[in-house]
């Protein structure tokens, strides 16, 4: 029975997505766990002993700047090894076949980009900026691993990402909502939805009348709300739908 009720909805999302003029994405975290980055939470996510919400704040990187770079450090390590995955191709595939695409991402990590998606919006920055504390200088910075890093001016360079308690880029937040504002198929992959304002995307996107797909491996918040709720990985699910 319940295999019959997964093709029935996978059969839903995929006509859905293929009789779309314009696709909204929101990706989170768990489009790169198959790519073997950790997820900040659910049963699999487990960061090396740090706390997001505790480690990516203003705040912790005033106080202990060594050791918040240390966790930035050590993701950035990761990442450099990971590959795209599956998941992230699917998504690069549907960009091609859609006249209006637009791949909203809470990941920090630009495995989207490394995979081949042109129209990319980093809500939550990207981990391969440093941006210096003082004269708030930005610049992209790739070697890994990688000290704590000092600006010519002095000041200590931050990761160039959206910590806990810091707006998002206001230009790119703006297109993110137009985005979804105007979307037929909102597509919400690998996200527990619990991060504001990232996760209002979902009822903004419910609100404008566009047909919500989720895909993820446990039910979210929204699970409930959304026209096609497929449970299963990003990198297998999505090649199926795309
Ligand atoms: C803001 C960048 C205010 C850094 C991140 C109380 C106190 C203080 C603040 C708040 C509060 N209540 C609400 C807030 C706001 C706060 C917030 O939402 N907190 C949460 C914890 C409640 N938000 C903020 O602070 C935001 N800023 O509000 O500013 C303001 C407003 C106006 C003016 C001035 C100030 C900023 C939020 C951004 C924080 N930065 N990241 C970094 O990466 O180091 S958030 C971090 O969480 C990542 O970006 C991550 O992407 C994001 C969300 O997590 P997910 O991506 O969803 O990942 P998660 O592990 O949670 O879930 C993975 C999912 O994948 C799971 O569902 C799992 O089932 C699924 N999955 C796993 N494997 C697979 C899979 N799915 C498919 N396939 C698989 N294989
Ligand atoms: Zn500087």
């Amino acid at each position: 029975m319940k295999e019959q009720m997964d093709q029935r909805i996978l059969e839903g999302a995929r006509d859905a997505l293929r009789s779309a003029r314009s696709v909204a994405v929101l990706t989170g975290a768990g489009i790169s766990a198959e790519s073997g980055i950790p997820t900040f939470r659910g049963a699999a996510g487990l960061w090396k002993q740090f706390r997001p919400e505790e480690l990516a704040t203003a705040e912790a990187f005033a106080g202990q700047p060594e050791l918040v770079w240390e966790w930035y450090d050590w993701r950035r390590s990761l990442i450099a090894r990971a590959e795209p995955n599956a998941g992230h191709y699917a998504l690069v595939e549907l960009e091609r076949r859609v006249s209006k695409f637009t791949l909203i991402t809470q990941n920090v990590d630009g495995l989207h980009r490394r995979a081949g998606s042109k129209h990319v919006l980093e809500i939550h920055g990207t981990i391969w900026n440093l941006r210096c504390t003082r004269c708030r200088r930005e610049w992209t910075e790739m070697r890994v691993p990688l000290p704590l890093q000092r600006c010519e001016c002095g000041g200590i360079a931050r990761p160039a990402v959206v910590w806990f308690g810091e707006t998002l880029p206001a230009r790119v937040w703006e297109e993110a909502q137009g985005a979804v504002k105007s979307c037929d198929v909102f597509l919400v992959v690998g996200t527990s939805a619990v991060v504001y304002p990232a996760a209002g995307l979902v009822p903004l996107a419910r609100s404008a009348g566009a047909r919500i797909v989720e895909v993820n491996i446990e039910p979210t918040a929204y699970s409930d709300a959304v026209a096609y709720a497929l449970n299963g990985p990003a990198g297998e699910v999505l090649p199926q739908i795309c």
